[in-house]
């Protein structure tokens, strides 16, 4: 049996095998730092609306994937407590932005592994036994387990949620794409810090017949789900 969602800009997966088995949800650092008060984000002046409308969403198709058997990977971006793995340009320019990395802030030391803002929000949790990858860069394969987790577990296609749009989740699903994993992000499961660089990322996806694979939201993946699972 076959499971198409309804995407652009084609019904996603392109071969209509999506299965539980072969698929997975992956929520990308949906972490205080990222969406709470007194974070990372928050520290740098950006509206935290964008970056916390995915929640309700999100929780929503992850309640459903949990049912159905799905693997769930969820990714926390954070440094070692002694920022061993912090490149100096990426500690200096958030230094210029007023929350550097590594520095004390409302939710302790900002994005460093253990702290309050590193961890992922409440509303979104990880079950016990779920997959978490910690990750010191933008992109989720880069220097972490991730593809070696895929493989052994036979993943095919990736759905991609999180924040943000143009940043973590474009690196992450770029490079999952040059890796052949068919991917597909959900657009209201996904926000960014600037909303024009949300809609220009959902387009990039798009263009050339899918570039970077197809994009659809959380109605149409769980109607497909119902529909055929
Ligand atoms: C950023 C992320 N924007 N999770 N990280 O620094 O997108």
């Amino acid at each position: 049996m076959t499971c198409f969602v309804k995407a652009e800009p084609y019904a996603y997966p392109y071969n209509g095998d999506l299965r539980p088995d072969n698929t997975t949800l992956i929520i990308i650092d949906m972490q205080t730092d990222f969406c709470g008060v007194g974070g990372y984000v928050d520290k740098m002046g950006y509206d935290l609306s964008l970056t916390r409308a995915p929640i309700e969403p999100i929780k929503k198709v992850l309640t459903v994937f949990r049912e159905k058997g799905f693997l769930i990977i969820h990714t926390r971006e954070g440094h070692r407590p002694d920022l061993s793995d912090l490149p100096d340009n990426k500690r200096w320019r958030s230094q210029q932005i007023g929350a550097g990395i590594g520095d004390p802030g409302p939710c302790g030391r900002i994005l460093t592994r253990g702290e309050k803002g590193w961890e992922i929000i409440e509303e979104l949790a990880p079950f016990p036994g779920e997959v978490i990858i910690d990750k010191p860069g933008k992109g989720s394969f880069y220097a972490t387990d991730l593809d070696l987790i895929l493989k052994l577990k036979g993943i095919q296609n990736i759905i991609l949620t999180g924040i943000t749009t143009d940043v973590c989740v474009h690196t992450t699903m770029r490079d999952a794409n040059d890796r052949g994993y068919e991917c597909l992000m959900l657009s209201d499961c996904t926000g960014a810090t600037d909303y024009g660089n949300y809609e220009a990322a959902l387009k990039m996806i798009k263009m050339q017949g899918g570039v970077f694979g197809a994009v659809s939201d959380s109605t149409n993946l769980l109607n497909a789900i119902a529909a055929n699972l």
